[in-house]
């Protein structure tokens, strides 16, 4: 046998560096079981103690104390302490069995180590410890590690944000935000980590959620390819197994781990209009002059952004009084306009004794300290700045309170930036390597308050700016109860979705960063996270026009749609590439304005469900094994087939049509199979788009922004077969929808026409009309509730029937 030298060599620094003290022990044999109303309690022989139990009858929860006794049990990830469900437990010499309401089975073998399998009701095993690797723990050092047998062939997705391929089998993560940006293509870690993740093997899923805030890992069969293993520095292990109870499906996982960590909340429906930025619009008179230039070229857009140099030298909360003499007057006007304005905010506060906001947060003592006691600076735009501590309640509700200021001007939504926290490289560490580190932030001993369990950086640092986001979100709901907050935020950890919308950060205007928004944005929204988007045309520069068109249509139907670019690159408004280009990407905006009904029914649905409005293939389609693993496509929702033109030059494209489902195109009606393949036309004005067969897809007409959607009519595609679909209609913002302010249009469609169940209209947009798309010919016949139609019309060149609607009592649509 011949070994590479190199490849050796490589391995084994990649091994020290995860494994720094190399004595790890197993925790050893059970030597005690004590049974409890969830599961068991267990001492094991290492001293460990380790605790399994149902937190809900198909979701199990594994704790392991180093120590041999647990901390408190709080969580950032979960909001509070996780419920437990009732457990049947059977003790024996060799095995304690759980059994659970709906049959889910731990099985822990007592010796000669602690190995854990569960199984489903069914009896299928779901996850077995790998014996060869028992779960150990470092005295030394504190970190803590555990292996499962992995399938040949299974696959995992999720993990938060990764610029790695669709499914992270054979992957090795990190877990540590980081401010990475012009990330290239597989460069780990990023801005956000979320330690969840989906695999899928057999058309079956599983989900696991490792509950650990510390810098942590994932070798998802890497190293071995018959078993993954994952750990962390420092604290507990503690890991949820979600099983998909008996349907074991995606959806499932994704329902029960956003049970426990959130679901989005719904936001308000200006910001999923089309949103237009720069580093920097630089004066007032440059943001209402874009502002205008949407207007007056009929392009819709809903959203403007202020990037830093709207403030007074880079102190947030303040303005600049030189390039904005007038905000109030500048917000009125582009609310006057139809425009909503979000402002960026970062978490460094200049060191300034002449700037009141740092001198009160320095009175409160909300900032972070040196391990010392001393208040912790470094250097960001501003120069010098302190740091409030998130993880302080008394500093969330400092600094939330700071968005009156912005709030009484007339500031709409507010972007959370540089919170991984990310800081300049301090003087002389400028090398490249250095640059994109995880050295760019706080010393890992400086101190956080940890909402009552004090701790170091290195504990803390990956919810800082999940907790700013929240410090974000609940100052917003308090100031401002009956409107619901926008925040977006570029660091998180599981749970940020409960705060914020989630952008990719410092992407690249190439065609390789477009291909990579799709396996990330899914990827993210699969990890529980609904509002996600990226940087269209890419951040670090300036796309070519034909990228710049392809990238803004890739994007037309993710969830938050917003161009944005730095300091250095071109004009990148939708007219800033000629006369052809402009038509397109009006037309691709007006795009997303039409379906903007369908998506915001999405986000209602997450909202029950934690279904994400973008969903990669697989989740939707389990057991299509051609499925698993495309990541050149994507689905919104349940109706709509994405497939993007991604290189350049190209005119056609080859779309795989996911099995199960029959897929009309979009554009001309063409049916086509599930489980076929087909190259389909992509001229540069069409972004390839097509409705699942019996699917119900609400469309608006053309409006400039959202404020305009409420006095125009619905229309319902009907895709031609079985199947329905449902509408959700509200006043757009606030929460007058948790008190029944909406309704829910529902329609069940078959071969023959559409059923209609329309709950009576308080105000919200009328359903006008009912198109039939993807019939082979004009029915000859066409009636509405037994009488004939009228003014039907039938468009040979979209296969459409349009059947008006004389009013919304119509029950049913026959041809
Ligand atoms: O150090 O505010 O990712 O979107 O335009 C760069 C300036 C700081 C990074 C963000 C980017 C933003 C930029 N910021």
């Amino acid at each position: 046998m011949r070994f590479d030298r190199h490849l050796l060599a490589a391995a084994c620094a990649a091994f020290v560096l995860t494994h720094a003290h190399a004595a790890p022990r197993t925790v050893g044999a059970v030597v005690r079981t004590v049974p409890s109303a969830d599961g068991a309690d267990l001492t094991l022989s290492s001293g460990a103690r380790v605790h399994v139990g149902f937190v809900t009858p198909d979701v199990v929860r594994v704790r392991m104390a180093p120590t041999g006794s647990f901390g408190p049990d709080v969580s950032y990830a979960i909001g509070g302490t996780p419920p437990a469900s009732t457990a049947t437990v059977t003790p024996g010499d060799a095995n304690v069995e759980l059994r659970s309401a709906t049959g889910t089975r731990v099985v822990i073998a007592t010796k000669p180590d602690l190995a854990i399998a569960v199984y489903d009701g069914a009896g299928r095993r779901v996850v077995a410890d790998d014996p060869a690797r028992p779960m150990t723990f470092n005295p030394d050092d504190g970190a803590v590690e555990t292996s499962m047998r992995r399938d040949d062939f299974e696959l995992y997705y999720g993990f938060g944000e990764k610029t790695m391929p669709l499914s992270r089998h054979q992957q090795a993560m990190a877990m540590w935000n980081s401010d990475v940006p012009d990330y290239p293509a597989g460069h780990d870690p990023s801005y956000e980590s979320i330690p969840f993740f989906i695999a899928l093997h057999d058309g079956r899923s599983y989900g696991v959620f490792f509950n650990n805030t510390r810098r942590s890992w994932f070798d998802m069969g890497k190293t071995a390819p018959h078993r993954y293993s994952f750990g962390a520095d420092g604290g507990e292990l503690d890991y949820y197994v979600f099983t998909g109870g008996a349907a074991r499906t995606p959806a499932n996982v994704l329902r029960d781990y956003t049970a426990l960590t959130g679901r989005g909340a719904l936001p308000p429906l200006w910001a999923l209009g089309y949103q237009q930025s720069r580093w920097s619009y630089k004066t007032q008179e440059q943001v209402l002059d874009v502002a205008r230039g949407f207007r007056r070229r009929h392009i819709p857009a809903d959203v403007i952004y202020l990037d830093i140099d709207h403030m007074d030298g880079f102190r947030v909360f303040t303005w600049n009084r030189t390039t904005f003499p007038d905000p109030t007057g500048m917000l009125a006007r582009l609310h006057g306009d139809g425009f909503h304005a979000v402002t960026i905010v970062d978490p460094g506060i200049k060191v300034d004794d002449h700037y009141p906001i740092y001198r009160s947060g320095r009175e409160q003592g909300v900032y972070v300290r040196n391990a010392d006691g001393s208040e912790l600076h470094a250097k960001v735009w501003p120069g010098i700045c302190a740091f409030p501590d998130f993880t302080l309640p008394a500093a969330r509700t400092w600094f939330g309170s700071l968005y009156q200021a912005p709030l009484d001007v007339g500031v709409d939504g507010f972007w959370n930036d540089m919170n991984e926290p990310g800081v300049f490289a301090p003087d002389g560490f400028d090398k490249p390597e250095i640059s994109l580190g995880p050295q760019k932030t706080f010393p890992l001993d400086a101190h956080h308050a940890g909402d009552g369990q004090p701790g170091t950086h290195a504990q803390y640092h990956n919810v800082y700016g999940m907790q700013m986001a929240r410090a974000s979100f609940e100052g917003l709901r308090s100031l401002r109860p009956d409107k619901r907050p926008l925040v977006l935020t570029r660091a998180g950890f599981a749970g940020v979705q409960r705060y914020a919308a989630v952008w990719t950060g410092d992407n690249s205007p190439t065609w390789t960063h477009l291909a990579l928004t799709i396996p990330m944005l899914t990827n993210l929204s699969v990890s529980g996270v609904p509002f996600v988007g990226a940087d269209v045309g890419g951040f670090m520069g300036s796309p070519g026009a034909e990228l710049h068109t392809r990238w803004l249509q890739a994007a037309a139907l993710t969830p938050y749609f917003r161009t944005h670019s730095n300091d250095v690159s071109a004009p990148r408004e939708p007219w800033a590439f000629g006369a052809a280009h402009e038509r397109v990407n009006r037309a691709t905006i007006e795009l997303r304005y039409r379906l903007l009904p369908y998506l915001y029914t999405l986000f209602a649905d997450n909202e029950q469900s934690g279904l994400p409005p973008m969903r990669p293939l697989w989740f939707a389609y389990p057991r299509d094994t051609r499925a698993s693993l495309v990541d050149d496509q994507f689905l919104a929702g349940g109706d709509l087939l994405v497939a993007p033109v991604l290189h350049e030059g190209q005119t056609t494209r080859d779309v795989y049509f996911p099995q199960g489902d029959a897929w009309i195109d979009w554009w001309d009606g063409t049916r086509h199979a599930g489980g076929t393949s087909a190259r389909v036309a992509a001229p540069l004005d069409r972004l390839p788009l097509f409705i699942r067969a019996g699917a119900v897809v609400p469309t608006a007409p053309v409006v400039q922004h959202t404020g305009e959607l409420k006095n125009v009519p619905l229309t319902l595609v009907v895709a031609a077969g079985a199947g329905g679909g449902h509408v959700f209609q509200d006043a757009g913002d606030g929460y007058g929808y948790r008190d029944e302010a909406s309704r829910m249009i529902a329609a069940t469609a078959d071969d023959h026409g559409v059923r209609l169940d329309i709950p009576a209209n308080r105000g919200w947009q009328k359903v006008g009309a009912v198109e039939f798309t993807g019939l082979a010919a004009a029915p000859a016949n066409v009636r509405i509730d037994g009488k004939p139609a009228r003014d039907v019309r039938f468009d040979a060149a979209t296969h459409r029937l349009r059947v008006p609607l004389p009013d919304e009592h119509v029950k049913r649509i026959d041809f």
